[in-house]
């Protein structure tokens, strides 16, 4: 079945109540169709075959609402045209999963008996690339349970969302994987209940993230950003952005591999803290239950003024202490530990509750502000309240630098130069380092920002970073970037 012609976008088969992942046939005019092809050569020299089917999931930009969605709050992405591509065969007669990457120098190839397999992770550093994989296989069959069949599938990788860069490049692996198992074991290709997988079974890399990467890859349409929620069960609805307004991405190229690293969890960590605080001092009876802001939200039926007066009223300390903490809330540093703290932030001294309370909660305000604005201006364009837009982006940065501390003075430097050019522009995904996104008020003005980021950030490259990147046009770290469909699938 495939959905073209019948207004959908490509890939978007709607049966009631349900988007799947429609299996359509790429055509010789297609932008990808070249990379298909050097992608099905490489699988053909690798296994001496042809693949079954191609699956492209692509990485995200995220507009705003940052460190939101792991609180329960909606958060506003679109995906970008940087994709990974997998090539598939069943294995025949086997249980082998055979892993090839189109890159093999830089990440070897990687077999694993899928009766047997299991996803390790070093003590430190961060995890080999094809655990990503690994994790989708494992969410697929969680999913399936007894109608789990370990079939080998061959693969071959091929992907260009750059890494460590804040453009999910993860979830765009996990979630890839996820897609191209489900096909092989002939599940329904539900785009809402893969991307509810796909977060899930991301954490087993060891990050607690929220679902925002995942849903993106699966729901994102071309021409549109959408507005995804978490609460009270996962929903995506495109929002058109205002005409005329252009977004670029600039990649800081300081790179943070969160799952190498324990910033990210140490964040989350926070949030269920203040949560379970501000909970008990609502005096609700199931407060020790209570782990997500939106949860307590709901609970307390409080509006945004209301909770941000309750976090000022009562996490009045700017740090906390374990002791702090386990007085509040009646528990014993091993406690603590188990209930929640794990492996990478077992270490945590120190808790800025009310600062990422804050955060959340403020931003969360500013998604819901930025989706009500572009609804208004598709209908009434006016240069005002498009302004508003450019504002909530700096307003979201400056909280993500202040309060939520995931900034990077390389990511500063982008800022900055934004700034003087008076163009609004935010860290974009988890920071400390990575890219930036900047909202640019016509085509022409985004080609003038873009020289005028090379001339003063990529021309400059300090010695740190300049290792990891040669002198080049850098058209591939500084773009401009247009919305783009979530998973496809490709068939003969
Ligand atoms: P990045 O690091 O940009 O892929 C991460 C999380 C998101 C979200 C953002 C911050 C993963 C896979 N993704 O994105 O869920 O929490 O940080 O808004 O951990």
């Amino acid at each position: 079945m495939t959905a073209n012609g019948n207004g959908t976008a490509p890939g978007l088969d709607t049966q009631p109540g349900i988007e799947v992942v429609a299996q359509q046939k790429l055509q010789p005019d297609s932008k990808i169709y070249d990379r298909v092809q050097k992608l099905t050569a490489f699988f053909a020299k690798e296994y001496g075959v042809e693949p079954e089917f191609i699956v492209r999931v692509p990485g995200r930009v995220n507009i705003i609402g940052e460190h939101v969605d792991y609180c329960g709050y909606s958060v506003l992405p679109m995906a970008v045209s940087q994709s990974i591509f997998l090539a598939v065969a069943k294995n025949p007669d086997s249980s082998q999963l055979q892993l090839r990457n189109i890159e093999e120098a830089k990440f070897q190839g990687y077999d694993a008996d899928l009766k047997t397999f299991r996803i390790e992770l070093p003590k430190s550093g961060g995890p080999a690339w094809y655990n990503y994989f690994l994790c989708g296989i494992k969410g697929v069959q969680e999913q399936l349970a007894s109608k789990w069949r370990p079939l080998g599938m061959r693969i071959a990788v091929d992907g260009n969302v750059p890494l460590a860069a804040g453009l999910s490049s993860s979830s765009a692996m996990v979630s890839s994987a996820v897609l191209a198992t489900a096909h092989v074991q002939g599940m329904q290709l539900d785009r809402r209940e893969l991307a509810s997988i796909s977060a899930k079974c991301e954490q087993y890399i060891g990050t607690h993230s929220g679902g925002m990467d995942q849903a993106i890859a699966y729901l994102g349409r071309v021409g549109c950003a959408h507005h995804i929620e978490f609460h009270p069960k996962l929903k995506g609805t495109p929002v058109t952005l205002p005409a005329g307004k252009c977004f670029v991405v600039a990649n800081s190229l300081a790179q943070k591999n969160k799952a190498a690293s324990s910033d990210y969890n140490e964040r989350v960590v926070e949030c269920r803290l203040a949560t379970r605080w501000l909970a008990k001092v609502k005096g609700l009876i199931n407060w020790q239950d209570i782990v997500r802001f939106i949860d307590l939200e709901e609970a307390c039926q409080m509006d945004n003024e209301t909770f941000e007066k309750l976090i000022r009223d009562n996490l009045t300390k700017s740090v906390y202490t374990r002791a702090d903490i386990c007085k509040e809330l009646g528990i014993t540093e091993q406690e603590l530990e188990t209930k929640f703290l794990s492996a990478n932030t077992r270490h945590m001294e120190q808790f800025k509750l009310q600062q990422r309370a804050l955060h959340v909660i403020q931003e969360s305000g500013r998604v819901a502000k930025f989706r009500q604005i572009c609804e208004e201006l598709s209908s009434t364009p006016n240069q005002k309240d498009a302004s508003k837009l450019g504002l909530l982006m700096r307003q979201s940065h400056e909280s993500l630098r202040e309060l939520y501390e995931c900034s990077h003075p390389d990511v500063e430097r982008l800022i900055e130069i934004s700034n003087k050019l008076d163009v609004s522009a935010r860290v974009t995904g988890a920071g400390w380092g990575g890219c930036i996104v900047a909202m640019c008020d016509s085509v022409e003005i985004a080609d003038e920002y873009i020289k005028a980021l090379k001339r003063e950030y990529y021309a400059n490259l300090p010695a740190h970073l300049l290792e990891r990147h040669q002198p080049s046009d850098f058209n591939e770290v500084v773009f401009a970037t247009l919305p783009g469909n979530g998973a496809e699938l490709y068939i003969k």
